[in-house]
């Protein structure tokens, strides 16, 4: 027995030489219970930086580590100590592993806390541009609230709907007769049929939205749907998907008269001008009866539009008083409920009303396209504060 270590490099000089002495006799000693495997546990238990640790567990683990070289070569031990000297290798790591951890988890809390301690938040530094400063709404959702303004002044309700709709709400209940062509392949997107032979598809359009709410509310119903919608159409003027906003109001008494005057005011509102001249001609669809087309007056100079103007005019949508056999499909009594409707191209308009020459760019989804055409998030549009100042 030697005398008892003055440092952790002399413990360990010693445990060197015990575990030498283990090698030729382990039952002369136990290395996890011997005085001096105390001291070195003491002196773990006792480091105060992690430099001392990191040191330490390099000395005893590491590849030239007392424990890991002075066990390396146990296959040259005779063949019937080997059990006993691993044995005494496994109870002599354990015991040292154990106040390592708990010294390890000390000096990582005491190092968070001196940081915790001693950094700080430099409060006087320049704020980061908000998101909200260089984030842009697309000019389709501009236009969407804009619509979604106009229309709630007057009391419309916004409804939303599914993209994947049913044949049946799509077409069927629309008054679309079985062989209309907008139910062919080419025009439509369909999903393959189910067993039964239906078929799913999205919607052409967000009439099957209305549809939807003539099925689950009582008159009277004043609604506009913005939306998207989808053809199987790809130019310079028709992307496969597209926006539309459609609008139905179903009461007792609703008139033509009704329908003129709730588009008039959109277009003034939306356009925002004072005054501007409207045309309705006649036309079909098969959910309307009668059905007419709208164009407004516009003024057309150099590539500029300018509306309520001039003597020139453009088609802006479509509209009409709903079709009896639709309030029919729908539930409704066409003696009791009458009802108007429209549908327009939200893309079309907006290109319109803000200028953009291409459709296409509208969904290539490039951001110097969106900061030049895009709009500041926090300016909701409403009619008292100006729709798009
Ligand atoms: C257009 C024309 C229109 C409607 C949409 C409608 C919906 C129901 C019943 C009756 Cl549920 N009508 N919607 C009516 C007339 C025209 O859209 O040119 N859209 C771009």
């Amino acid at each position: 027995m030697s005398a008892p270590a003055k440092s952790f490099d002399e413990a360990l000089h010693i445990l060197h030489s015990e575990i030498a002495q283990v090698k030729v006799n382990p039952s002369t000693l136990n290395l996890s219970t011997s005085s001096n495997t105390a001291i070195i546990q003491n002196y773990i238990s006792g480091f105060q930086t992690s430099a001392e640790f990191e040191n330490a567990r390099v000395k005893l683990f590491g590849k030239n580590g007392v424990i890991t070289a002075g066990f390396a070569d146990l296959k040259n031990s005779p063949p019937d100590l080997r059990p006993a000297i691993g044995n005494q290798r496994k109870e002599l790591v354990a015991a040292i592993e154990g106040p390592s951890a708990i010294t390890q988890k000390r000096l990582q809390n005491a190092e968070l806390e001196a940081k915790l301690n001693t950094q700080s938040v430099d409060v006087t530094l320049p704020v980061r541009e908000a998101p909200f400063e260089i984030g842009r709404l697309h000019p389709i959702t501009q236009v969407i609230d804009e619509l979604t303004a106009i229309f709630a002044d007057m009391g419309f309700a916004v409804a939303e709907g599914p993209d994947i709709e049913t044949e049946d709400y799509n077409f069927t209940k629309l008054n679309f007769p079985e062989n209309h062509p907008a139910r062919d392949m080419h025009d439509t997107f369909f999903f393959n049929p189910k067993p039964d032979g239906s078929r799913l598809l999205l919607r052409t359009h967000t009439s099957p939205v209305q549809v939807r709410t003539m099925l689950s509310q009582k008159p009277p119903i004043r609604v506009i749907i913005p939306g998207r919608t989808y053809r199987s159409d790809s130019d310079q003027t028709h992307t496969p998907m597209f926006h539309q906003v459609e609008g139905l109001v179903i009461d007792k008494g609703s008139h033509l008269g009704h329908l003129k005057w709730v588009l008039h005011e959109f277009c003034r509102a939306f356009f925002e001008v004072d005054r501007v001249g409207m045309r309705f001609r006649p036309s079909f669809f098969p959910f309307t009866e009668p059905s007419l087309e709208v164009d407004i007056q516009c003024r057309r100079d150099k590539g500029e539009i300018r509306f309520g103007e001039g003597d020139d005019w453009m088609e802006i949508l479509g509209c009409g008083m709903v079709h009896p056999n639709v309030l029919k499909n729908c539930g409704l009594d066409p003696d009791e409920f009458q009802g108007f409707a429209w549908g327009m191209g939200i893309d079309r308009i907006a290109m319109l009303k803000y200028g953009m020459p291409d459709l296409r760019a509208f969904f290539e989804a490039d951001v110097r396209w969106l900061s030049h055409y895009g709009f500041r998030p926090l300016d909701w549009p409403t009619l008292a504060g100006g729709l798009s100042s």
